[in-house]
């Protein structure tokens, strides 16, 4: 039977003081592993801290930016002196900024593909010693619809998520040998404080256009919840996927397979 523990494993979830990557953690931590998260401001990782001890999670909380690879090299260090070698990377931490490309500047380009895209091969180049040396790892990259599909105003994050599938498939390729799996978890549209304008009620209490067309173009006819997240990611994270490497593990309730129902 597939083993899905964690036990003594050690997970790094980036940008997890909330949303998405909070769920992430949450569920490696039930499966057994220590947790360590970061994010860049100091309210957020409080309160993420209280809801992690809530949760009954005994977590590591690190102010970080992972644009920054001194912070992240410094991070690293203290986590494998504290807990041990990073066994689970989740490059999680993202943005995005809804521009038409035509107005967009290209310093708010930049900013969208140094975070979405750099960053997850700033710290994934600081776990991979660690996992050759140690025999083995799992990186899992937090892609989107958008590493597949675009949009009017998403351009910087289609292409920095599109970047990093491809990312993802190359540390694939390169690290397989030493027993490091590299995957991506591509989720649809979550209902996380990164997508609640495209949720927000109109003034007349209406739902948002794109709230309406969103449920339309998902077979599940829903929003997905950061908690839809928790087993693809145990499942990534775990030895129940060790010869799956390079692949791109979709939850998005069907969207991405889905042309749309025809109009009444
Ligand atoms: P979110 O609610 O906006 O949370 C983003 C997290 O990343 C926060 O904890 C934020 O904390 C942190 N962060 C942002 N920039 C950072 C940086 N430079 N360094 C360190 N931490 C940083 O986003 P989410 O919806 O949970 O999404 C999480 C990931 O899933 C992102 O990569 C996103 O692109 C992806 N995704 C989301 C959806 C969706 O529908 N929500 C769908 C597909 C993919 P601080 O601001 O305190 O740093
Ligand atoms: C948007 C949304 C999407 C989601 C997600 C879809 O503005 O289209 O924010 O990009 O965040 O990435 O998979």
């Amino acid at each position: 039977m597939a083993n899905f523990s964690l036990e003594g494993k050690v997970a790094l979830v980036t940008g997890a003081a909330y949303g998405i990557g909070f769920a992430m953690a949450s569920a490696l931590a039930e499966a057994g592993a220590r947790i360590a998260f970061n994010c860049r401001d100091r309210e957020h990782l409080e309160k993420a801290l209280s809801d992690y001890r809530a949760a009954g999670i005994d977590a590591m909380g690190y102010i970080c930016d992972v644009t920054c690879e001194d912070q992240v090299q410094s991070m690293i260090a203290d986590i494998t002196e504290k807990l041990g070698p990073v066994d689970i990377l989740v490059n999680n931490a993202g943005i995005i900024k809804r521009i038409p490309m035509h107005e967009m500047e290209a310093g708010e380009f930049r900013q969208v593909v140094d975070i979405d895209l750099v960053a997850p091969f700033i710290c994934a180049k600081a776990v991979i010693p660690g996992m050759m040396e140690k025999g083995g790892g799992k990186i899992i990259n937090v892609c989107s619809m958008m590493s597949e599909l675009g949009r009017e105003t998403v351009s910087a994050y289609a292409a920095a998520k599109g970047g990093l599938k491809m990312l993802t498939r190359n540390i694939a390729s390169e690290y397989g040998e030493y027993n490091i799996q590299c995957n991506g978890i591509g989720p649809g549209y979550i209902a996380t404080p990164q997508t609640a304008p495209l949720r927000e009620r109109r003034s007349d209490g209406s739902r948002h256009p794109f709230d309406s067309f969103i449920v339309s173009k998902t077979p599940a006819g829903r929003w997905g919840t950061p908690e839809d997240l928790k087993g693809p990611v145990l499942f990534l994270a775990s030895s129940a996927s060790d010869f799956v490497n390079g692949h791109i593990l979709y939850v998005d309730g069907g969207i991405l397979s889905y042309i749309g129902k025809q109009p009444k």
